[in-house]
């Protein structure tokens, strides 16, 4: 069993102070987790933080959507550049900087989505494919992190119960389990605990059948208007606003409706930690650290972080609270 890698609270630690950090730890040629590791794995960061003219990820190109008068909440937006260059993606690091800065290995060229399981009709679907069949909206959502940060992010994607309803599910179908991309030749933390933190890849997730079928429940392809770039899951990727962000999987390849509950990642890796509902919730903490505020990504100087209440439900409670009438939310957490 390789070690276990967990989420860490960074409510100290303005987003800022990552960035610089990442640049002084850049200039020294290691990253901070580095410092702390066997001599041999520091060998091995050293030599892919340093591994040549890494490509930089291409801006994603523009993309037709309607913007929908439901979902434009009255919130300011996390500004793009945090948006784009704060991220967890475990497949590229585990700093926030690391996706933006390693992404661009990621292949998303003739990427396909395979639907399988319980349903009438299996389908595999292109990308092109795709994006003709399910007309783009834009979706003004929080996501809240369970490590206690949060941002209001304007996503283009399409409700997922749109796609789930073309593959005709059967009346076994009681979850859904997606999959991101398993390469892990361009994919390095795949291949290297040190890299991608000892989880298992690939990384998987699952909601219950009418946690899918919500119409909160998007795929997205796009962000600020734009292709996803790889750092925010490209081609194309889950967003379940209600839960905590490591529902909301990144790089689907694979979605199979089944009659158990699936395996989630994080999960897997600490069960205590992190359940397989994850609903954003105020009075449920986290063993090591409080849920019930959260520090806004891009709203502070490098010094006053603002942290304002978090809320049941990341605040979607009016839509979906029925889902979990008679549930324990503290045991079901
Ligand atoms: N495949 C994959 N999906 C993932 C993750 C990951 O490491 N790998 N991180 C999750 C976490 S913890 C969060 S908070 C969100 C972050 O999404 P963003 O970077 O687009 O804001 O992606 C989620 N999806
Ligand atoms: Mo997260």
């Amino acid at each position: 069993m390789v070690k276990k890698t967990r989420l860490t609270e960074n409510n100290v630690t303005p987003e800022q102070l990552f960035y610089q950090r990442r640049k002084v730890l850049q200039a020294l040629g290691i990253s901070a987790a580095a410092l702390a590791l066997p001599f041999h794995a520091q060998a091995e960061l050293l030599s892919w933080l340093t591994g040549g003219n890494k490509p930089k990820t291409p801006a994603g190109k523009a993309l037709a959507f309607t913007p929908s008068a439901n979902y434009h909440p009255n919130l300011p937006l996390t500004p793009e550049e945090k948006v784009i260059g704060y991220n967890n993606f475990y497949e590229f690091g585990l700093d926030k900087a690391d996706p933006a800065a390693n992404a661009a290995t990621l292949k998303t060229e003739g990427w396909k989505i395979h639907i399988s399981g319980e349903v009438a009709k299996p389908i595999t679907l292109d990308m092109d494919e795709i994006l003709k069949r399910f007309p783009l909206e834009e979706r003004i959502y929080r996501l809240r992190c369970v490590e206690a940060w949060s941002m209001v992010i304007p996503w283009l994607g399409f409700e997922l119960n749109k796609l789930l309803k073309l593959a005709e599910p059967t009346s076994k179908a009681r979850y859904v389990a997606f999959q991101t991309l398993y390469d892990p030749e361009n994919m390095p933390g795949q291949s290297s605990r040190y890299i991608g933190g000892g989880l298992d890849y690939p990384y998987v997730e699952g909601l219950r059948m009418d946690e899918a079928m919500h119409p909160l429940t998007l795929l997205t392809v796009g962000v600020y208007g734009k292709a996803l770039p790889n750092q925010n899951g490209a081609p194309i990727r889950l967003i379940v606003p209600w839960k905590y962000g490591f529902k909301s999987i990144k790089s689907v390849v694979e979605i199979k409706l089944v009659e158990q509950q699936p395996p989630t990642t994080w999960n897997l890796s600490a069960p205590d930690e992190y359940g397989f509902y994850a609903n954003v919730n105020p009075q449920v903490d986290h063993p090591r650290w409080s849920q019930a505020t959260e520090r806004v990504i891009g709203s502070s100087g490098l010094l006053d972080v603002k942290r304002q209440p978090t809320l049941l439900f990341n605040g979607y409670g009016d839509q979906v609270a029925s889902l979990y009438q008679g549930l324990d939310l503290r045991s079901h957490f």
